[in-house]
This record gives C-alpha cells, structure tokens and sequence, in this order.
C-alpha cells in the first residue's frame, strides 16, 4: 500500500513539474519578441546597481555629482512656473524655442543653414536619437560599421533592427610602449576601408569617445567622410561630449566636412551639455530628408520629451549663443573644471602605480590593470572577463566602483582590451579625494 501510495505521490509531482515546465514554455514562446534575445544585459543597470548595493565610492556611471549651472536651473524653475502649457504637450518633433535655438547654435558651427523645422528633432536623450536613427535608416540584413571602442548601445540596437554589426577598434599607434593620451589611439585606414562592403548602410562614430577619451582629428574625420561619399554610406555621429575638449585638442563636426551634411546624423544631449543628465533631453540634427524618417519614429514611439526641460535647454543655449567664446561661456567653464579635475586623477593612478590614458576629451579615463596582481576569491566571477572580475571586486572588496571596458567592444575583440578599466573624473572633488584614499590605502596593502 505505502509503495503504491509513494509512486502516486511521486507521479502527481512529476506531473505538475511538466504541467508548469509546459505553461512556462507557453509563456515565453507569448510574453517575449525574439529582438529581445541577447540583448538582455545592460552594463548601466548592472555595475549602477553594483555600486549602490555596496554604497561604493561611485566614479562609475557617466554622470556629474555636481549641480548643473546656476542659470539652467533658474531656467527650469521658471519654465515650471511659467503658466499652464509649460505643463502640457508641446511640438512632436522638437519645442519651438528649443529647435529655433539649435538651429541657430549650431548652424554657426557647420557655417549653413539649419531649417529649425526640418533639420532637427528633438529626443528624449542622446539614447533616443541613436534609436530613431537605426529605427529609421536601417534595414534587416543592412551592415553598420561601429568603430570600437564605442558606447555600449550601438549594437544592441543594430540588431533589434535586424541590421549586422562590423567592428573595427581603434588601437595604440605603437603595440608595447607607452601610449598616455587618447590620441595616440587611430583606426588603420586599410581595415577600416576593408569593413565597406555593398550591403554597409551606415557608420557610427564618437567623437570625443567614450570611454577613451579620443577627439578625432580633422584628417582622421576625413578619411572616414571619403570613404562615406565613396561608398555612399550614412555616418551617424555621437557628439554628445563636445563641449569638454583638453589641451587643445578640438572637436571637429564630421558634418562639417564638404559633402557630408548630406549623409551625417549629428546627435548631441542637453544632459551632457548642461551638467542635467536626469533632464533627458537630445537631439539629432541632419538634412530635413533623413530627419523626416526619424520623426515617423520619434511621432510613433515617445512623441515627444518633458516640455518644461526644453524651455529650460533652449534658454541654455540663447545664453550660449551670446556668450560663445567668452569666459563666461559654460561651454568654456565646464572643460576649464573638468581639466583639473581630470588631472587630479591621473596623478592619483599615477601614484598608486597605474598607468592612465590622458583623454583628450569627454568624461572619462582608462587605465591598464595588468600590473596589478589581485586573488579573486569570488568564485562567481570566475569566467569572466578579466577587467570584469576586477570591477567586481573593486567596488565589492574596497568600496570603489569603476566600469569594465571590454564592455565597450564586441565579444570578437573585447579580449583585447580587457586589461582595461573606466573612471569617470566629472565628480565633486570630495568624490575624487575618496576614491584616491581608497586607493592610496589599498596600495599601501591596507
Ligand atoms: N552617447 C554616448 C557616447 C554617451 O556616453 C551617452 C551617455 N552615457 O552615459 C553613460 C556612461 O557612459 O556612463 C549617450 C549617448 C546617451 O546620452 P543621454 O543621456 O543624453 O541619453
């Protein structure tokens, strides 16, 4: 009786097990769209987590711990007070104010005229311009060239399109010596010319690059455009950090370059302009006939962004305008903060036995970790990739959060690179002085 009774009980179990292992299966094949697959891990939402869970001194993430300028934040204020609409809807494709503004800003740059109503779509961050572009000029079995390293959602959003990833990293000039700045990073121009096939559609560039710090020359920029017109190919350009340039080195607008304000797609981001990166407000600007395919997917996907922060960015920009090139321009206060503040952290890796990458541009810096010998006890992390295992435990072990850059690369090259990791310096210098004692103390064997 006990032995029926048993292998009745064990069979109902078996028989639940499948029933729910079945509805799970029903459930997935329901619930997700295969775009979604592969796609699923995102370094933002994982090493941030990281970092608060540990309560980590946070030089991770790309964000300022700092208060954007006194007069974007009085012209939030004012925008939220400003009466009614402030509050409601404004312009699918860009408010008023805010394209007039980019338009004359940067037309002043590229030296044309950019139509306000046309030429410019305004986005719910950086983030969202990218995503309308591949949305809208990309199509299934489309090649787009992706120079590495490169901002991580790229490729993800390449292939939710359908669209195939060719990578091409920049490398150090000289394999082996001493590489210190970021310019001494270059693409081969063979390879990259080798990576054009019929089938490419477009070409992503970051420039100043994120995480290395690299401000493309004009000559570099022009091989990239030639090649562009050669093959008639689109450049979607990611300049989002191109107000924050460092010793001279000068950021060159690859729209600017004769014949390719046709075929270029300039984004930028009020967030990083401003010091508001919560404000999520971005743009892309290009001629009106690639514009009109972004605005379809802009109109069918967020319609349009907060309204009161797009008052508050356009009045950003009018200050700028009249300001530009002055002492009193954020545009030149911001970089002039940010050299010191970059600085301070070179010397700090420096002293603790780092050899740091001097960016030319942008937030952040890398730094070689192989001379550093550490036991990873953390037996979890123990088939990832090297820079990964030492992010982990930096921020688990000694409180100091950081980002792996093999992150920034694709699963062909990232081994490559992965003996490198990212600081971002855009911090209260409070914040850098506690990393530093981190630091200091660690390679005092503390
Ligand atoms: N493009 C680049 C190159 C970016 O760096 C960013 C923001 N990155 O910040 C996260 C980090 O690297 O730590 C974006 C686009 C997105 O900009 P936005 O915030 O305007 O959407």
């Amino acid at each position: 009786m006990g032995i029926i009774r048993n292998l009745v009980t064990n069979l109902t179990v078996i028989r639940q097990t499948s029933i729910r292992n079945h509805q799970k299966i029903i459930m997935s094949r329901r619930l997700h769209a295969r775009r979604t697959d592969g796609v699923d891990k995102n370094v933002w939402v994982e090493f941030t987590q990281l970092a608060a869970d540990y309560k980590a001194v946070n030089l991770g993430q790309g964000f300022p711990d700092f208060s954007p300028p006194k007069f974007v934040q009085e012209a939030f204020c004012k925008a939220v007070c400003g009466g009614p609409l402030m509050h409601q809807y404004t312009r699918a494709f860009g408010h008023p104010r805010l394209v007039k503004n980019l338009a004359k800003f940067f037309g002043r740059i590229v030296g044309r005229e950019i139509d306000p109503l046309e030429d410019v779509l305004v986005t719910v961050g950086a983030y969202q311009a990218l995503f309308c572009a591949f949305q809208a000029l990309v199509d299934e079995g489309d090649e787009v060239i992706i120079v590495e390293p490169f901002f991580d959602c790229y490729q993800p959003m390449v292939q939710m399109v359908g669209g195939k990833a060719v990578y091409v990293p920049l490398r150090p000039k000289a394999e082996g010596s001493a590489i210190l700045s970021s310019g001494d990073w270059v693409l081969s121009a063979e390879e990259l010319a080798s990576k054009f096939t019929p089938r490419t559609k477009a070409i992503v560039i970051n420039t100043p690059n994120n995480p290395l710090g690299k401000v493309y020359k004009t000559e570099e920029l022009q091989m990239i455009a030639d090649l562009c017109i050669k093959h008639d190919v689109l450049c979607i350009s990611d300049e989002v950090y191109e107000w924050l340039t460092y010793d001279g080195a000068k950021h060159v607008k690859i729209a600017s370059l004769p014949g390719m304000w046709e075929r270029t797609i300039t984004v930028g981001s009020g967030g990083k302009t401003f010091s508001a990166t919560g404000w999520k407000v971005g743009w892309a600007i290009s001629s009106g006939h690639i514009i009109k395919h972004m605005k379809t997917i802009h109109q069918n996907s967020v319609y349009h962004c907060a309204t009161a922060a797009q008052e508050a960015v356009a009045e950003g920009f009018e200050r700028e305008y009249e300001l530009f090139g002055t002492p009193e321009s954020y545009f030149q206060q911001l970089p002039a903060m940010l050299h010191h503040k970059r600085k301070k952290l070179a010397s700090c890796l420096e002293s603790v036995g780092l050899q740091p990458i001097m960016p030319e541009g942008g937030y952040f810096m890398i730094t070689d970790i192989s001379p550093v010998k550490v036991d990873f006890k953390d037996q979890s992390t123990e088939d990832e990739p090297n820079d990964i295992k030492f992010v982990k435990w930096l921020t688990k072990e000694k409180g100091l959060a950081t980002i792996p850059v093999s992150a920034f690369y694709s699963p062909e090259h990232s081994k490559e690179f992965d003996k490198y990791i990212r600081f971002c310096f855009v911090k209260e210098d409070s914040t850098l002085d506690a990393a530093e004692d981190i630091l200091r103390k660690w390679s005092h064997g503390q």
